[in-house]
């Protein structure tokens, strides 16, 4: 009785917090769509696998990636790009599923951002120990629309810094189900992923799933 009530609560005002100026949080916004955002993933997969890159500074990442939509990002011996060839493949990278731009919009929208149309979705595969270190996202052409990010799996500490990488970095928890809009000052922001702590999550083992979009020009 007491769920009841409190799920009729929830739905009647989702949650939607300001965690950074630009920068809003909607807990748990995919819920309802969770099963089919896995299995667009599984289907996007299949087609362009997951593959750890190859920084310009000879490197290998620590996270998997792949990407779907009219570009991808990728980086190789001589630098980062969007492009709307997979390199592995040698073909276009899978089109963006109808579920992943409505749920785009739909966020960017929560987020102040109305007719956020991405053009590419960069999604990246954490084990337990994978991280990403402090960057800042600017490969793209018009940093006036957000980035999208959505969570899936096992929960991430999220290190959100400052305009300087050395500014001392706030930490969240993002959990399954999240999705964050990125938009005005937090935009240019430095961030990154603490090393994944191991764990089992119901629908996706012991992985993290994070979806990136992103208007690339
Ligand atoms: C803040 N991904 O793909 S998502 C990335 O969890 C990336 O896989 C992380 O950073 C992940 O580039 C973090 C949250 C995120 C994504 C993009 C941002 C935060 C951002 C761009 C600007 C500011
Ligand atoms: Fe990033």
């Amino acid at each position: 009785m007491t769920v009841d009530l409190f799920d009729s609560v929830a739905e009647a005002q989702p949650s939607r917090e300001e965690i950074a100026d630009g920068a809003v949080l909607l807990r748990g916004f995919v819920k309802p769509i969770e099963s089919e955002l896995i299995e667009a993933v599984r289907a996007i997969v299949a087609q362009s696998p997951f593959r750890r890159m190859t920084t310009p500074g000879g490197y290998q990442m620590s996270v998997a990636m792949t990407n779907c939509g009219e570009r991808g990002w990728i980086t190789d011996h001589t630098g980062y790009r969007y492009d709307p060839i997979d390199p592995r493949t040698g073909a276009p990278w899978p089109a963006m599923p109808p579920v992943f731009c409505d749920l785009a919009r739909r966020a960017a929208e929560q987020g102040g951002f109305t007719g956020f149309a991405p053009d590419a979705c960069l999604v990246n595969r954490y084990e337990p120990g994978t991280r990403l270190s402090l960057h800042q996202d600017k490969d793209e052409l018009d940093f006036s629309a957000p980035i999208v990010s959505v969570s899936l799996g096992l929960p991430a500490t999220f290190l959100f810094g400052g305009m300087a990488r050395a500014d001392k970095p706030r930490r969240f928890r993002l959990v399954h189900g999240d999705v964050v809009v990125w938009g005005g000052p937090s935009r240019l922001a430095y961030h990154g992923v603490a090393p994944l702590a191991d764990g089992e999550h119901a629908l996706l083992g012991r992985k993290r799933i994070n979806l990136t979009f992103r208007r690339t020009r």
